[in-house]
């Protein structure tokens, strides 16, 4: 058989595209700091920080010194480890929070300012021509300290593409070494996000840096259709935790990314680190991991209907874009169902050890199906009723089947 190609990996014509080769920027340590239920003290911290970097995130972005004195001095330890992924911390516009920063021993500073209406208007109340004059003198102090800078606006998709496109060409010029775009309020969609970003690819040299919030779903999509566009960092955090419903989650896009490129992305990443660190994250912000989360939720990889369960035990592409085994998870094919089907039950009676012809796994599926439309019934159950039959099979009844169940 010939090597098939991956039919979901970039289109040669996707000059932009940079789905094989980007990087994340992991902020569950300031985005996900922003999240209701966060309160993480140092040792959470260096924890966390710790675990992302076995993981193989390449930047760890922290909270701003400039928030308070114990962020100031997490920020210092977090850069005292001698971690292999680059640290940044978040600040805003402003020399003061510059000059704190650069003072922690990080790596880079990723810098943002306020650029829709609304910011301009009812937050910080400044036009853009002193935005970009801020942007300036920010920007050159930090290149002259030799560290890295990303400048970013936020709300960058209720803000006036001239004024953005200016302000990012300025900067630019200014050497930066990435410019940011953040969805602050999670309005955009994938369409607009690839605009936007295909747009701003053609005015600027540097790195595209961008930040999806998640309030309507968009996040991972977003993130997908910015690095198709050319963009070359995305913002993650454990969980998706954040600001109201959070950001784009670290094992989320590494679930669409994996689908792209497999060996890209497990040649970068640890993915079997996933499920750790996420229950590192949920036990710290004290929340559970939501069932249906990407990778490791509970069903993730639980089959259920006896259609899919005979094609999945056949061969596991069939309805799995995603192996298990390559994220330290296992397969499950639940059989105690009215769903169920006897490919999936002769599967457990196989498993089991048990010697079953097919009509009597026929046969005692069916009564599975009679107990389950009462109840549904556990593994356990289901098992004790295969062994049952199994023993009893040795004295059938007059139609040569046992009978478990009354069938009137
Ligand atoms: C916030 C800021 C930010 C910044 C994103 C960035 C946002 O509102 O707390 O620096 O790119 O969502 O705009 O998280
Ligand atoms: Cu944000």
């Amino acid at each position: 058989m010939t090597e098939q190609r991956n039919p979901y990996a970039s289109a040669v014509s996707d000059y932009l595209s940079r789905v094989d080769n980007f990087a994340i920027i992991e902020s569950t340590l300031r985005e996900g700091e922003q999240f209701a239920n966060a309160f993480f003290d140092t040792a959470k911290k260096i924890e966390i920080a710790k675990a992302l970097d076995e993981f193989g995130v390449e930047y760890l972005e922290l909270t701003s010194p400039a928030a308070s004195e114990q962020s100031r001095d997490d920020c210092k330890a977090i850069c005292q480890l001698g971690l292999k992924a680059k640290i940044l911390t978040h600040v805003r516009c402003h020399m003061d929070d510059a000059r704190l920063a650069v003072d922690t021993g990080v790596d880079g500073l990723d810098v943002v300012i306020g650029t829709s209406s609304f910011l301009r208007k009812f937050s910080h109340g400044k036009d853009m021509d002193y935005i970009t004059q801020q942007a300036t003198e920010v920007v050159n102090y930090i290149k002259s300290t030799g560290l890295e800078v990303r400048f970013s606006s936020e709300d960058s998709f209720r803000s006036d593409l001239v004024d953005l496109l200016n302000i990012y060409r300025t900067v630019d010029k200014l050497g930066v070494n990435r410019v940011g775009i953040a969805d602050t309020v999670g309005c955009a969609n994938p369409r607009q996000v690839y605009e936007l970003v295909r747009t701003l690819r053609g005015v600027v040299s540097c790195d595209i840096e961008c930040h999806f919030h998640n309030d309507t779903g968009c996040a991972i999509a977003n993130a997908y259709a910015a690095l198709e566009a050319g963009a070359t960092h995305i913002d993650t955090s454990v969980l998706g935790i954040g600001e109201r419903n959070g950001i784009t989650p670290l094992g989320g896009l590494c679930a669409r990314m994996y689908v792209v490129g497999r060996e890209y992305i497990m040649g970068k990443y640890k993915l079997e680190m996933l499920r750790d660190i996420e229950n590192l994250v949920a036990e710290a912000v004290d929340i559970q991991v939501p069932f249906n989360n990407y990778i490791t939720g509970y069903c993730a990889f639980t089959h259920k209907a006896g259609i899919h369960a005979k094609a999945i035990l056949n061969n596991p592409s069939t309805y799995e874009i995603l192996k298990p085994e390559d994220f330290g998870m296992t397969r499950y094919v639940s059989i105690g169902h009215r769903l169920t089907g006897w490919n999936a039950v002769k599967n457990r009676v196989q498993q089991l050890g048990l010697e079953l012809s097919d009509e009597q796994v026929k046969h005692v599926t069916a009564q599975i199906k009679l107990l389950a439309d009462i109840r549904p019934q556990s593994l356990e159950n289901v098992d004790t009723l295969l062994r049952t039959f199994h023993e009893k099979a040795k004295h059938p009844n007059s139609d040569g089947f046992p009978q478990l169940v009354e069938t009137q």
